[in-house]
C-alpha cells in the first residue's frame, strides 16, 4: 500500500513524513516549491503481532507494511492544463492521498500564500486535483468522440458507448467542482476507471498540522469538508516528528508530558487502513508470525494468493482460527481440542485477525 502525502510548498509535508517514517528528511523555513518525491516504508503496528509472537516465539516477525510518499512540487495553478509528467505519475500510484494543511501561526515560517488560512490552502489542492482529473477525462472524451465519428468497428461501439457515457457523467461532476470519491460508482464502472490513474477518486486523509500550541476548534472548523471516503484529523506536527526521531522508549516518557495519548503515526495508519477498506489476517509458526493485508471481503484463496501465487493456485483448505479463540486458548493445541479451528473452502470470507495456515499441492 503506498500513500502519497501532498499539499501546498511549504507546507510541513516532510515533517509530516519524517514523523510517519522516523525519517530524517531536510525540513526547511522556505520551499524551493520544486518537484521531488521521498519514500519511506513503515511496519503498521498491531499489538496482535507483538501478542502472536510472545505466543509463538519466530524466528522472524513482519508487520503489514505501509510506503509513504513525501511529494513536493504542487502549487497553486499546476493543474490546469493537467498535472503532468513524474508528478502526476507519483501521485496516480498511490492508493490514497495525505492531504496536509498548515494551521498553525508561525512568523519564522512562510506561506506561499502570505497568511494562514488552511481552509483556503485545502481548496487551492482539492482545485489542482480536480482540474488535472477533468484535463484526463475530457481528452478521453474527445478521443472517444472522435473514434465512435470514424464509425469505428463495430465491435468496440458498445463498449465505446458506454465508456463515453460514464466519462460524461464524470465531466458534469468535476465541472461541478466535486471530487469523484463522492460519486456513487458500481464496481463494474471503477473497473473501467482503473488505468486512469484520477486523483479525485482516491480516499483522502486530511492532516491539519496544529503545531506546538494546539487551537482546540481546529477539527471543528472543518465540519463543512463532507466527503465519502475522506477523514481529517490534527496533529502536532513538529512535536510528533520529534518524538519519533527518539527511541520508543523514551518517546513513551514524553508522551504523557506533551497530553498526547498515543504517537500520530499509529493513529493515522488506523485511519488509513479503516479509509482504504483494508484488514489483516495472520500466518503463525516458529519460523515466523506474520501479518498480511487484504480487502475487507477477500475470501481464503484471495488471501492465499497475497501470499503466494502457488498457496492459491493449489488451494485444498484453509485452516483458520480466530484472533480471539487462540488468545483465549493459550496455544493452537487448545483451540483444536475446544473445536475453535476451523477447516473453510476457498470461498470462506477471512475475518480480520483470523489466522490461516493453507493446505495446498503444488
Ligand atoms: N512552528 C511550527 N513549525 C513547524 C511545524 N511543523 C513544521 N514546521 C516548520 O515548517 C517549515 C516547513 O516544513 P517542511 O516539512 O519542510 O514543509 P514541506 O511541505 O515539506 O515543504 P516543501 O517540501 O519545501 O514544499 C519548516 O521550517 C518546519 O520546521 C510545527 O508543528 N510548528
Ligand atoms: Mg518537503
Amino acid at each position: 500500500m503506498q500513500i502519497a502525502i501532498i499539499g501546498l510548498p511549504n507546507s510541513t509535508k516532510t515533517t509530516v513524513f519524517n514523523a510517519l517514517t522516523r525519517g530524517r528528511q531536510e525540513t526547511t523555513a522556505y520551499s524551493s516549491g520544486k518537484f521531488d518525491v521521498h519514500t519511506g516504508t513503515v511496519s503498521v503496528p498491531d499489538p496482535r503481532v507483538d501478542r502472536l509472537a510472545a505466543m509463538f516465539r519466530p524466528r522472524k516477525v513482519t508487520y503489514a507494511q505501509v510506503t509513504y510518499a513525501d511529494i513536493s512540487g504542487l502549487d497553486k495553478g499546476v493543474g490546469r492544463g493537467g498535472l503532468a509528467g513524474p508528478l502526476l505519475n507519483a501521485l496516480s500510484e498511490s492508493d490514497a492521498l495525505l492531504h496536509v494543511v498548515r494551521a498553525f501561526e508561525d512568523p519564522g515560517v512562510p506561506h506561499s500564500e502570505g497568511n494562514v488560512n488552511p481552509r483556503r490552502d485545502l481548496e487551492i489542492v482539492d482545485l489542482e486535483l480536480l482540474l488535472s482529473d477533468l484535463a484526463i477525462v475530457e481528452r478521453r472524451i474527445e478521443r472517444l468522440q472522435a473514434e465512435l465519428g470514424r464509425g469505428g468497428t463495430r465491435q468496440n461501439r458498445p463498449a465505446n458507448e458506454a465508456e463515453l457515457a460514464l466519462l460524461q457523467r464524470l465531466q458534469a461532476y468535476l465541472s461541478n467542482e466535486q471530487p469523484l470519491r463522492d460519486m456513487d460508482l458500481t464496481p463494474g464502472e471503477l473497473k473501467m476507471l482503473r488505468n486512469f490513474g484520477l486523483l479525485t477518486l482516491k480516499p483522502v486523509v486530511v492532516v491539519l498540522n496544529i503545531g506546538d500550541h494546539a487551537p482546540a476548534d481546529a477539527l471543528a472548523r472543518f465540519s463543512f469538508y463532507q466527503h465519502k471516503k475522506t477523514a481529517i484529523l490534527t496533529l502536532r506536527g513538529r512535536l510528533e516528528m520529534e518524538l519519533a526521531q527518539m527511541s520508543p522508549e523514551e518517546a513513551a516518557g514524553f508522551l504523557p508530558e506533551y497530553g498526547i495519548e498515543e504517537p500520530g503515526l499509529n493513529r493515522l495508519i488506523r485511519v488509513s487502513y479503516e479509509l482504504l477498506g483494508l484488514q489483516s489476517f495472520f500466518t503463525v509458526g516458529e519460523d515466523e508470525v506474520r501479518a498480511w493485508t487484504i480487502p475487507v471481503g477477500a475470501t481464503a484463496v484471495e488471501a492465499a494468493s497475497v501470499i503466494h501465487s502457488d498457496l492459491a493456485k493449489g488451494f485444498i483448505r484453509a485452516e483458520v482460527v480466530a484472533y480471539d479463540d487462540l488468545m483465549a486458548a493459550g496455544s493452537l493445541v487448545v483451540a483444536s481440542q475446544r473445536g475453535r479451528v476451523r477447516l473453510e473452502g476457498r470461498d470462506y470470507v477471512v475475518q480480520d485477525g483470523d489466522i490461516l495456515n493453507i493446505r495446498f499441492n503444488v
